[in-house]
């Protein structure tokens, strides 16, 4: 009897022992095991015109699945996060002052994104389909507000919101310059958007946001400090082709692409990264909240895209490439950012560093843009 039980032990401890020493990497890609990380097992990220309708409701699906599921804030510590899909605007407040104008910018906003691709997932978005990106330079002959993204049909983000009239220029003011430097400055003006209101059209319609809404001026100064409270207001969106056609034109994104450093291509992506979030406006606009908008992650999928295309480009010396502090602007300096720079993901997900971040089809990571 105890020769057979410690042989059974012994045949089960070599069990283990081989699944422990297994070369299999376990993805945080919910239950799924992938050996390796190829073309072929690679998450798709796709552009939003070239799915399918069903594939665009598909996603607003599982959107609208996060916005029905429970906070995962502790109760009490972030009252004006009323849902899941919430915590993410209230996590990007939370760090906003270290992860924009900074050296950790694309690697937060990679994880971020992720955690986001990785929720959808939770939510009945099919496995092999990534997030869906947005490609400006595909948008710029025809109003965004008849675009397959905010034309308010039931497979677009929702429509415009309700035309303002009599709304005045956008005039970029002292906080705003930084971000859309050299393209604009100080004092310039910018036509109005052909919006302003409340969204009422199409998914997301009708929707009451608690988070927010913060001027762009609170980058100076930070958040006050009851910023957790509930501040119920409706959903609204500005849609600018002025700004798009400025910002993100295609000229522009080609000498992105080409930059010859991180340091250039960094500075080359302010004014693009921001353009893209004044052309949307309303909390798409807003620097601590933006991720309130479904638009964002459509935005920020193709901002990591270019940094994966510039990256690609020369892995050995742009992988780890890094430039800039943990800190908007370096106010306060704070140390260069490095390889083992951490970032904390709250209730979204772990700690991660940079290292970690560096690589779309390695680690944590197996996803490609096509
Ligand atoms: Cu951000």
């Amino acid at each position: 009897m105890h020769t057979t039980k410690s042989s059974a032990f012994s045949v089960l401890a070599t069990l283990v022992a081989t699944v422990l020493s297994s070369p299999v990497v376990q993805l945080r890609h919910y239950g799924q095991q992938r050996s390796v990380c190829t073309k072929e097992t690679a998450t798709k990220r796709m552009e939003w015109s070239s799915l399918s309708t069903d594939e665009r409701k598909q996603y607003i699906s599982a959107v609208e699945c996060l916005m029905a599921k429970d906070s995962r804030y502790p109760a009490g510590e972030l009252p004006a996060s009323d849902n899941y899909y919430s915590d993410f605007a209230a996590h990007h407040a939370g760090v906003a002052l270290h992860v924009h104008m900074s050296g950790s910018f694309l690697s937060f906003h990679r994880e971020f994104i992720q955690l986001m691709e990785d929720s959808l997932h939770g939510c009945g978005y099919p496995s092999d389909m990534g997030l869906p990106y947005w490609d400006w330079t595909a948008y710029l002959d025809a109003p965004l507000n008849q675009s397959t993204l905010f034309d308010g049909s039931p497979s677009s983000l929702g429509g415009d919101g309700e035309s303002m009239r009599r709304q005045g220029s956008y005039v970029i003011s002292a906080a705003e310059a930084p971000m859309v430097s050299p393209v604009l400055e100080k004092g310039n003006m910018i036509p109005p958007g052909s919006g302003g209101g409340c969204v009422v059209e199409g998914p997301f319609a009708n929707t009451t946001l608690y988070l927010g809404p913060f001027p762009v001026e609170l980058t100076l100064t930070g958040l006050p400090d009851d910023w957790t409270e509930k501040n119920p207001h409706c959903f609204t969106r500005n849609l600018n082709d002025a700004v798009l056609r400025l910002l993100n034109n295609a000229n522009r994104i080609k000498s992105l692409v080409a930059a010859p450093n991180i340091t250039d291509f960094q500075y080359q992506l302010n004014a693009i990264h921001r353009g893209g979030h004044v052309t949307v406006g309303g909390p798409m606009m807003d620097f601590f909240v933006s991720p309130l908008d479904p638009a964002f992650f459509l935005h920020h999928a193709q901002i990591d895209r270019l940094w994966t295309m510039w990256q690609a480009h020369d892995p050995t010396s742009r992988r780890y490439a890094y430039n800039g502090t943990n800190t908007y602007m370096s106010l306060p300096d704070t140390p260069e950012v490095t390889n083992s720079t951490t970032l904390d993901f709250g209730v979204l997900g772990g700690k991660v560093t940079l290292e970690e971040i560096a690589d779309p089809m390695a680690g944590r990571y197996c996803y490609q843009y096509v």
